[in-house]
């Protein structure tokens, strides 16, 4: 049925993946200084620089996704990306313009361009690639967190995402794609990758909360455009993306300034998603412990705590990456995404 094609996640160093080669990789995505490492050899897949702090020995790493076979690369408009046979991996990285919005138009802030050109050139890119689904996509926002132009800036991206998806013919709820939305370096770029299928996935909500898309609108004039998670594939091929998760119960913050408790609700709520994922599929739901993780920590001071709290749900075999990021929430201290299933095959 997959005809050869796979989807495969690892988190490396960059002298680990110099060993395992870079024929089958689709893209891949570095943190803190992974970037610097890979320089100077001529790598043909996209490659998203996140400019968010390992927060482990391990400085530099790397989350590649391979396909098996050897992807045709390209760019269109802004964005970079690969593609073999259905999987397309795209990656996009935007500077905020020191330019006003045009005049006559309504005024948008530079983020807001920002986040309107990098989504139009995905949309851009998914049409002219014959029209792949949106699986799973990532979006670093450097400073997420502060108000500028009367707006905090994670909801002047999600005012701009919405209407970038209004404008390309997209949904802004139900089949939307599983997502991150995390913080990064100040003047950074807006730096968004995505994985996107000719295969259409299933789109799965968490029971125990309020779909991100129907949030009521004390959290920003437009709702962020998301599924809590999406399954790509059947059976045992099928691969499991959990978008970011928080520690948020109906659409309220529970735990707020208290980052162990927040961590375990987090894990509930995953949990829950992994019933809901095996309950559509007809399928037993897969174990906590087997699927790989990056966890976001607003406070470095935090980590211990959070640390200890996976640990003791995980045991130490569980893949985690943890990275320093604001979340988008000024209460939340914690936020975690997974991947899990065909997709994520932990070694051993
Ligand atoms: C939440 O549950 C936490 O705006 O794309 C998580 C994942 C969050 C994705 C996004 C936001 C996004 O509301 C925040």
């Amino acid at each position: 049925m997959s005809s050869g094609q796979f989807l495969r996640l690892e988190y490396l160093t960059p002298s680990e993946s110099h060993s395992e080669g870079w024929h089958d990789v689709l893209g891949a995505a570095a943190f803190d200084g992974g970037a610097r490492a890979l320089r100077g050899n001529g790598l043909e897949f996209p490659l998203a620089h996140v400019h968010a702090p390992v927060l482990s020995d391990l400085r530099d790493v790397l989350e590649v996704w391979r396909s098996g076979g050897r992807a045709q690369s390209g760019s269109h408009g802004r964005v970079r990306y690969a593609r073999d046979g259905d999987l397309l991996f795209g990656s996009v990285a935007v500077n905020e313009a020191e330019r006003a919005s045009p005049p006559g138009s309504s005024p948008r802030t530079p983020l807001e361009i920002a986040t309107d050109l990098a989504y139009r050139d995905v949309f851009a890119t998914l049409a002219a690639a014959g029209d792949p689904q949106l699986v799973r996509i990532w979006n670093y926002i450097p400073d997420i967190n502060s108000d500028t132009h009367g707006l905090e800036r994670y909801r002047q991206f999600n005012t701009a995402r919405h209407e970038a998806s209004i404008a390309c013919g997209r949904a802004v709820a139900g089949s939307v794609p599983a997502a991150s939305a995390l913080g990064a370096a100040t003047s950074s770029p807006l730096t968004i990758y995505f994985l996107a299928s000719r295969r259409a996935p299933a789109f799965i909500e968490n029971p125990r909360q309020v779909s991100a898309y129907r949030y009521p609108a004390q959290y920003g004039p437009r709702s962020p455009a998301f599924s809590r998670a999406t399954v790509l594939g059947e059976g045992r091929e099928a691969t499991l993306f959990i978008s970011g998760t928080a520690s948020i119960v109906g659409h309220r913050t529970l735990h707020a300034g208290d980052p162990a408790a927040q961590t375990r609700e987090t894990l509930v709520n995953i949990e829950a998603l992994l019933e809901e994922s095996a309950r559509r599929s007809h399928t037993q739901a897969l174990r906590l412990e087997t699927l790989a993780y990056k966890v976001y920590v607003r406070d470095p001071k935090d980590l211990p705590v959070i640390r200890a709290e996976l640990e003791s749900a995980l045991g130490h075999g569980a893949a985690l990456l943890y990275l320093k990021a604001d979340v988008c929430r000024q209460d939340l201290s914690v936020e975690i995404e997974a991947v899990g299933g065909g997709g994520w095959q932990p070694v051993d």
